[in-house]
């Protein structure tokens, strides 16, 4: 029992001091984060920051920010720029439940992002939806 206390003590201490470490070594621009859902009307929307669910959004950033896209919907969404300073995606097919792919924005300007939806997965085939599937649409202006 005595010894598992020892243990105990200096493990939480380097867990804290891990976390510290990784929070310092966060980007200047920060992280924004932009999750995709499923839902009834429209297939899909997507929020930026945990703000409210919508097909069409806008944001304002500073310049070094990593975007961090979610795919949580029945779906496959694939990541796509439309305009803007060419970025380099990572890992833009998200073709499973809650698979992730970034950018990071590096140069100012106005960047302009949509997704090519895929067929619902094959678990998913019962899913109801009302109205035309939205096609979501995220400005980005990076200052
Ligand atoms: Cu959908």
């Amino acid at each position: 029992m005595q010894r598992k206390l020892k243990i105990r003590g200096p493990a939480l201490a380097l867990a804290a001091l891990s976390a510290l470490v990784v929070s310092s070594a966060a980007p200047a621009g920060g992280t924004g984060t932009i999750a995709i859902r499923h839902q009834m009307r429209g297939c899909h929307s997507w929020s930026f920051n945990s703000g409210p669910f919508k097909a069409t959004q806008s944001v304002t950033v500073k310049a070094g920010i990593v975007l961090r896209f979610t795919n949580n919907d029945v779906m496959p969404h694939k990541l796509i720029q439309t305009a803007g300073p060419k970025v380099r995606l990572a890992h833009p097919s998200m073709i499973k439940m809650a698979s992730s792919a970034t950018v990071k924005l590096t140069q100012k300007g106005v960047y302009r992002f949509t997704t090519k939806a895929g067929e619902d997965y094959a678990w998913a085939g019962t899913m109801k939806t009302v109205g035309e599937d939205n096609v979501l649409h995220l400005t980005v202006r990076v200052k």
